[in-house]
């Protein structure tokens, strides 16, 4: 009995599986969510130090706070949530477009992960075309780039547009599929969360992972009110 018998006949006929993740994935590794209980913003107010603004107005404070969430990330390992991500691709394709910055659905083994936010692993330059994937030998708060210009986090702020090779690529996916698993996010935040809206106007059957409610919980065909560490093992069993 998996809590994915109701739909086990939509995912088998799927050639492929689209998940939309957010911070609840990385919870279990560790990774503060953003907006739960043990939320990341609940000490700093996000809207001070994810923004363009804030960076300009106080590179040092948001350079650090960066810095010091990379350290925590890096520390962090994938958890049974991730790894199920990753091995699913033995029996299906599999997309992940996902929120979050941490990279950990890379390292559990997923092969094609669409990073909608970017990456707190990787630095660019605010200015020149510089970028570095590894944190390593950068000195400074923040450091500067050859070019003379403050290296930033390779993130997405709030205000800032997302990728728009990132973001076409992940609406095309998301329109195109049959069957999408939306693990581990509030979709709280746009233009992300118009992903699951896209995937249902076109005709997918949508899974919710969530202990909690969310605003397009009644969409879902199905909603499983549990954790993703606990759940999507599950599912990778239905197939072996
Ligand atoms: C854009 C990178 C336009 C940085 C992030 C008012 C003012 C200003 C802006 C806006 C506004 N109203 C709307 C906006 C737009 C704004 C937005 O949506 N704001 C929200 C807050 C209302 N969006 C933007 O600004 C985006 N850009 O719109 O640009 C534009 C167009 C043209 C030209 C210029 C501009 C950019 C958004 C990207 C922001 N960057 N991250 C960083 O990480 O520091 S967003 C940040 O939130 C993370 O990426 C995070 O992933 C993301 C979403 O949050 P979730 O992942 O969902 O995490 P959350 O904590 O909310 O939820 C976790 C869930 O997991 C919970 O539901 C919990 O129940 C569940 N859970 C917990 N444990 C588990 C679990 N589930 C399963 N298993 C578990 N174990
Ligand atoms: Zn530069």
């Amino acid at each position: 009995m998996s809590a994915f018998d109701p739909v086990l006949g939509q995912v088998r006929a799927a050639e492929k599986v689209v998940f939309v993740t957010g911070a609840g994935i990385s919870q279990e590794s560790g990774i503060p969510t953003f907006r739960g209980r043990d939320g990341l913003w609940r000490n700093h107010d996000a809207m001070k130090l994810a923004t363009i603004g804030a960076f300009e107005e106080n590179p040092k404070l948001v350079w650090e706070w960066y810095a010091e969430r990379r350290k925590n990330i890096l520390a962090a390992l994938p958890n049974p949530g991730h790894a199920a991500v990753a091995e699913l691709e033995r029996y299906m394709v599999v997309s992940v477009l996902t929120q979050n910055v941490d990279g950990l659905h890379q390292r559990a083994g997923s092969s094609e992960v669409l990073e909608l936010h970017g990456s707190i692993i990787r630095t660019r330059c605010t200015s020149c075309d510089f970028i570095q994937e590894i944190p390593s030998g950068l000195q400074g708060s923040p450091p500067l780039c050859r070019c003379g210009c403050m290296l930033r986090p390779d993130v997405v702020w709030f205000g800032e547009e997302l990728p728009q090779d990132v973001w076409k690529k992940a609406v095309n996916i998301a329109s195109g599929c049959d069957f999408m698993i939306v693990a581990g996010t509030s979709l709280e935040v746009s233009p992300a969360n118009m992903l699951p809206v896209e995937a249902k106007r076109n005709g997918a059957t949508l899974v919710e992972i969530n202990p909690d409610v969310t605003p397009m919980s009644s969409e879902m065909d199905l909603t499983i009110r549990e954790k993703c560490s606990v759940v999507l093992p599950e599912l990778v069993s239905a197939f072996s």
